[in-house]
């Protein structure tokens, strides 16, 4: 029905969805355009919302769900039926594998035709498909549903553990007609989305008191701790207890990397030492090695703080649990804690302070070399040095090689500052996640990306000249997934095409592109970018010798020990 056709006390279902969204402060929809949302974006843009269009639904995904992480508001993104669906899905799946609060919401076919495959036009039963890849999935089948819907999905996104939720509307829902006063009646606005969890207090004293027993305690936080806004009750803590705390990769910055506590300089001497270890928004997954040998003691006894009880003894026995959101937690730890319960542990932190200057000195032999060409750490300190003035850069990072030194080589300073492949190691997040950051936030956004990386959402580059946005890509140009192939060989199942230009991807978008084959060219290019306030490509030449396969995790990548038949 046409808006002509509905008369001053009637609405429908596109006009329910945007009213819906906007009473729970949904500013920013992140989408692909197409049958049967086209007008439902429109309308939304009309509306007062920011609508962000992108060309592939993955990377709107992929920007709603680190939209999400950066705000604990869940990020919308908007798809097509079917093949749309499909396309955002994987952004789904990894929004609930890194615990992102996002919602995605899909148009989809006639259900009387669906449900009896009689070929509608993106036939699919898109609800089956999605369920089991997000934390929840919700159909409306009824106009006036829509409202509770939207209050469903927003409270499974970001409440307990957050999640990725799918949200399906079928076209005749959008399209269906109710009066005015049943409309209004059917909208809801989610009250404390997120509701705080404190934990029990027999917990709290349990964990404090196993930490006074430690000669050699170790926090290790994680993107949980990141993404709670906990910042200044978790600094209270280490500061106050003065044990060594270890960052995951995105919570690099929670506290800044060069504190006098970080342990990330001694990390396996850190992890393999310790007596009692606080896991604090971290689980101990492959990232930790499960918690086994050879990096762990089978001896460690551990303390997880975790709004998800299922969590603990996940991997290892769980000595003290603290179930609760870590504000909460921390809040109640710095509450509970005695003057003097938890002491400073002198030897150990000594003893710290020694591996980390050996190591930063083994280092630094490396990141001093000045190659030609440039390798990942001459590249990568190039890329630091221009970023040594600018904490407030949002880091986006993907790659294998790139991604592996990138972590160790990029300080960060600032909380939720550094957005990476996190928990599947997922290559395709980063432009989903520049353009979602730079939304946000409103700040610089500098993406190293690996050049296979690059490629999985490449063709955002559109989208961020499109709207403008401060995104730097920096491509770590080694042709080649993790390397490069020899000189005068076909190409392998790892190689790329030899001496790419990336920087003219950009050109063609009307935007500045950079050609960098040494380090003082690439600090200039970069900080060249980051001065115009505008989005750049640089194309950094690694050597294609330089990498190595599947960066510092070969040791997950089966071979064959069959010699191959020539
Ligand atoms: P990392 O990859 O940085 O080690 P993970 O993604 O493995 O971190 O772990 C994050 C953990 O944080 C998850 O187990 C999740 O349940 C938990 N978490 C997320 N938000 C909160 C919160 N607000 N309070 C407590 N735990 C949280
Ligand atoms: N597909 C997806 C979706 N995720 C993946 N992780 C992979 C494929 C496999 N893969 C990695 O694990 S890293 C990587 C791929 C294809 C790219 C490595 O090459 P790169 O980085 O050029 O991006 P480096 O720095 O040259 O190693």
């Amino acid at each position: 029905m046409s808006e002509a056709e509905i008369s001053g006390d009637m609405t429908d279902g596109f006009h329910l969805v945007v009213e819906a969204l906007k009473l729970n402060g949904i500013d920013t929809i992140y989408g692909v355009a197409g049958i049967p949302i086209t007008d439902l974006l429109r309308l939304a843009q009309n509306e007062g919302i920011r609508y962000l269009g992108f060309r592939h639904e993955q990377s709107a995904g992929n920007a709603a769900a680190i939209a999400g992480y950066l705000t604990q508001k869940p990020g919308i993104c908007m798809t097509v039926s079917a093949p749309g669906f499909l396309n955002g899905l994987v952004a789904l799946a990894n929004a609930t594998t890194n615990c992102f609060p996002m919602i995605m919401i899909s148009g989809s076919s006639d259900r009387a035709i669906v449900d009896l495959e009689q070929g509608d036009y993106e036939e699919m039963d898109q609800l089956a498909v999605a369920r089991p890849h997000c934390k929840a999935a919700y159909r409306v089948n009824r106009p006036q549903d829509i409202g509770v819907g939207i209050a469903r999905a927003i409270r499974a996104a970001a409440s307990g553990r957050p999640g990725g939720v799918y949200l399906d509307l079928t076209a005749e829902v959008l399209g269906s007609v109710l009066d005015m006063e049943t409309a209004k009646k059917s909208l809801v606005k989610v009250v404390d989305p997120a509701p705080a969890s404190p934990p029990a207090p027999e917990a709290v004293a349990r964990a404090l008191d196993l930490l006074a027993s430690a000669q050699r305690p170790l926090a290790i936080l994680g993107k949980g701790a990141a993404y709670a806004q906990a910042d200044r009750e978790i600094r209270a803590f280490i500061e106050n207890t003065g044990m060594p705390f270890l960052p995951m990769s995105m919570a690099k910055g929670l506290l800044p990397d060069d504190h006098p506590q970080s342990a990330a300089a001694a990390r396996s001497f850190a992890i393999g030492q310790a007596d009692v270890v606080i896991l604090a928004g971290a689980r101990l997954n492959w990232l930790l090695s499960h918690g086994r040998a050879p990096l762990w003691n089978a001896n460690t006894k551990f303390v997880q703080i975790d709004i998800s009880p299922t969590e603990f003894d996940s991997n290892r026995a769980i000595a003290a649990p603290v179930a609760g959101d870590i504000k909460s937690v921390f809040a109640a730890f710095n509450a509970a804690l005695k003057p003097g319960q938890i002491k400073r542990q002198a030897a150990w932190m000594d003893e710290m302070g020694k591996r980390k200057q050996q190591n930063v000195e083994r280092m630094a032999a490396r990141l001093n070399a000045d190659p030609s060409p440039m390798n990942f750490s001459s590249a990568l300190r190039a890329v630091r040095n221009a970023l040594a003035t600018q904490p407030d850069v949002y880091i986006v990072n993907e790659g294998a090689n790139t991604l592996d030194f990138g972590r160790n080589i990029i300080d960060m300073s600032l909380p939720r500052h550094r957005l990476d492949s996190g928990t599947w190691g997922v290559m395709g997040i980063g432009m989903g996640y520049a353009v979602g950051a730079a939304a946000v936030t409103g700040k610089p956004v500098v993406a190293i990306e690996g050049d296979s990386a690059f490629g999985f959402s490449g063709m955002e580059i559109e989208t961020i000249c499109r709207y403008g946005l401060p995104v730097t890509t920096v491509v770590f140009n080694n042709n080649g997934v993790y390397r490069g192939d020899a000189e005068g060989i076909a190409y392998t199942p790892t190689g790329l095409l030899r001496d790419a230009r990336y920087e003219k991807i950009i050109e063609a978008f009307g935007e500045r592109g950079y050609h960098c084959t040494d380090t003082p060219g690439l600090t200039r290019a970069l900080t060249e970018a980051l001065a115009s306030g505008r989005p750049a490509l640089i194309n950094a030449v690694i050597d294609p010798t330089a990498g190595t396969e599947s960066g510092h995790i070969q040791s997950l990548n089966p071979k064959s020990a069959v010699a191959p038949k020539r």
